[in-house]
């Protein structure tokens, strides 16, 4: 008993380990260092202007070009003023849902001034929505 509670304490300290390193690799969710696409730039509650720097980030899964389907990778999707896609519906493309099927991490977008919501949605190879866990949402406002 004594010898299996050592080695889950191990197994708990190794796995912390891990994900405290990937963490500190993207060095931008320090504290709250969840699964899923975050934004790198712009930040929630941003006001920006001009042409914004959009850099896109993944914890949990692996960047990869759409095409094919491997699991455990995906690319990222912006959508501007919508909500997230549920979980296995393809992502749909247009305007406002831009999709980065080369794997790119980030872009510049141009938005009319005012608030406006940002929202970053991991897909698969083939477009399909990983749903809400995969997605977050931040709110900017345009000067
Ligand atoms: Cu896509």
């Amino acid at each position: 008993m004594k010898k299996w509670l050592t080695v889950s304490a191990l197994a708990v300290v190794f796995l912390w380990a891990n994900i405290a390193a990937a963490c500190e690799h993207e060095g931008a969710c320090s504290l709250s260092c969840t699964l899923g696409p975050h934004f790198i730039s712009p930040k929630d509650g941003d006001t920006v202007s001009g042409e914004i720097l959009v850099k896109m980030g993944i914890k949990g899964m692996k960047v990869h070009k759409a095409g094919e389907i491997i699991k455990g990778t995906g690319h990222h999707h912006l959508i501007i003023d919508g909500a997230y896609i549920p979980e296995n519906t393809t992502v749909p493309k247009d305007a406002t849902h831009i999709h980065f099927g080369g794997g790119q991490t980030e872009t510049t977008i141009k938005l009319k001034p005012g608030k406006h919501s940002l929202t970053l949605q991991f897909a698969d190879g083939a477009h399909q929505s990983y749903g809400k866990i995969m997605s977050h949402t931040i709110n900017i406002t345009v000067k």
